[in-house]
């Protein structure tokens, strides 16, 4: 008895469960109606199927429970009800499937009128590539990445050259216009996926997957990496902005193609070197850092990370939150750099400055922060803590101990990287909760300390 009434509960408490859920679908914003149509489909079958089954389950247990002196009756066989239930069940599944056969040929099947874009997935990152006038997209090679070259456009193909080329992962739409978004990974599986459209598809290496839509609202919407196995799938967050033709025109507009991108002048380190006197009086001459005016040391670091940095504290994604005292004292100093080029040129200068040794200042146990490190750290970078280009990830180990220390605690409490443009610090805000305590940060920094 106790159990029957335990099945009934169980239903209606499902039920009601499901129908005050906070956690449905999102608003849909394209034109894939018929992927809700049929997910909601399956929910109504496999709903009431659950109902019935365990209300019958109660229901059996009730009627059929033990009673001094009743004895089973064995009946092995009953043609009719098999029938009935194999009917019924062969008719569940086919509505269930069966719409989804034809969603799913809609779904490989892009209109004529599709404009391409193109996504490349990469450990941890989204960027984007829009053919050029000519409508249609350069080849590309893997042989051909390279840090001027991210994309891997083969410099040879004519068609490659006005390819609008978006190294952020915020990229734009034109609101009501059929696109088909041709996938593409540089290292490993990611998945790309856009809840209010209703698209998801893995990208492979090595080969092109698509998949196409229709936003039919203008907004701004996640895209997120659906890809579960390895360490930063669910860090991989970008943008989709939908908005009016004309505003989507502008925006493309403003993005750089290969051709200018390759055509750039390469930075100049020696105009770097003219402004940098201003920078050595916090940061020494050499970069080495100077605990005293809380500067850390600069040399040591990639050009690609000092200028990102720079601009950050130039737009405020960095160096602005209230609590942030010593970014708050840096980022005015870098609005003297007054154009892309002078951070370029900054940033030349300071990664080819002889690398200088930093005192250490923190101790703690190098073993314990090694298995701390290895398992959370060394993807992004690297075993020996000297960061990689490939996953955006700076130098850090042997910099200054003490300033290394200071932006771990900020990443977790969110003072650096919670910025809403922050794109690559934000990576961080979840990984620097791996060190539980001021004991394995010190850890972490003793093992650093120790790759020098
Ligand atoms: C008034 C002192 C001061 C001056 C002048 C100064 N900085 Fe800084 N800088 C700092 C401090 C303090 C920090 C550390 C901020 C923090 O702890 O978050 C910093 C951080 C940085 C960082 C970030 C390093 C990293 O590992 O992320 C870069 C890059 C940088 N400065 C470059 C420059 C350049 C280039 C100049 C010259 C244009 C300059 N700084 C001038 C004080 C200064
Ligand atoms: C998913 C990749 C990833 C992982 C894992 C990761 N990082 Fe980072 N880390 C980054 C990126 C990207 C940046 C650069 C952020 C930026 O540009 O603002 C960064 C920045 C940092 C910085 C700031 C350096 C500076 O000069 O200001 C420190 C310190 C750091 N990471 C330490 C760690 C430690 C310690 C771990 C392990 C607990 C770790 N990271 C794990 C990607 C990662
Ligand atoms: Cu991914």
């Amino acid at each position: 008895m106790a159990i029957a009434v335990v099945l009934v509960l169980l239903v209606i408490g499902s039920v009601i469960f499901h129908l005050i859920s906070p956690w449905w679908f999102t608003d849909i914003a394209s034109n894939w109606e018929s992927v809700d149509f049929t997910i909601g489909l399956t929910f109504w079958v496999t709903g009431t199927v659950f109902i019935a089954v365990n209300l019958f389950m109660a229901y059996c247990v009730y009627r059929f429970r033990h009673k001094e002196g009743h004895k089973a009756v064995y009946e092995p066989e009953n043609s009719k009800l098999e029938i009935g239930l194999s009917v019924a069940t062969a008719l569940g599944v086919v509505a269930m499937l069966a719409p989804g056969l034809f969603v799913w040929a809609s779904f490989v099947t892009p209109p004529d009128d599709a404009a391409e874009f193109e996504v490349v997935g990469q450990q941890w990152q989204w960027s984007f590539r829009y053919p050029g006038r000519d409508g249609q997209l350069g080849t590309v090679d893997t042989r051909f990445i390279s840090e001027t070259n991210p994309f891997g456009i083969n410099p040879e193909d004519p068609n490659g050259q006005d390819d609008v080329l978006v190294k952020d992962p915020e990229m734009y739409l034109p609101v009501g216009k059929p696109v088909k978004a041709l996938l593409r990974s540089k290292d490993v599986l990611h998945n790309y996926t856009v809840p209010q459209f209703r698209v998801k598809m893995d990208m492979v290496p090595g080969m092109v997957t698509y998949l196409w839509f229709t936003p039919t609202e203008t907004g701004s919407y996640d895209i997120l990496c659906e890809e579960l196995c390895g360490i930063g799938h669910h860090v991989m967050r970008g943008r989709v902005v939908v908005t009016e033709q004309a505003q989507f025109d502008s925006w493309l507009a403003s993005q750089p193609t290969f051709a200018q991108m390759s055509s750039r002048a390469p930075a100049s380190a020696s105009s770097g070197q003219q402004q940098f006197a201003i920078c050595a009086s916090c940061h020494g001459q050499q970069g080495e850092g100077n605990p005293a005016m809380n500067a850390p040391r600069l040399n040591g670091l990639q050009p690609w990370y000092i200028e990102r940095q720079l601009k950050y504290y130039q737009s405020g994604v960095r160096g602005a939150h209230p609590d942030d005292q010593y970014g708050r004292q840096m980022a005015p100093m870098a609005s003297m750099l007054n154009s892309d080029d002078a951070i370029r040129n900054m940033a030349a200068y300071i990664s080819q400055l002889p690398v200088t040794d930093s005192p250490d200042t923190i101790s703690g146990n190098a073993g314990n922060g090694m298995s701390l490190y290895n398992a959370n750290c060394a993807a992004c970078h690297g075993a020996d803590g000297s960061g990689s280009w490939a996953t955006d990830a700076p130098h850090i180990a042997g910099m200054s101990d003490w300033y290394i220390a200071n932006q771990l605690r900020n990443f977790k409490a969110e003072i650096r990287g919670a910025h809403a443009d922050d794109d690559y610090g934000e990576q961080m805000v979840s990984f620097a909760t791996a060190m539980k305590n001021e004991q394995q940060l010190n850890d972490v920094i003793a093992y650093l300390n120790s790759l020098q």
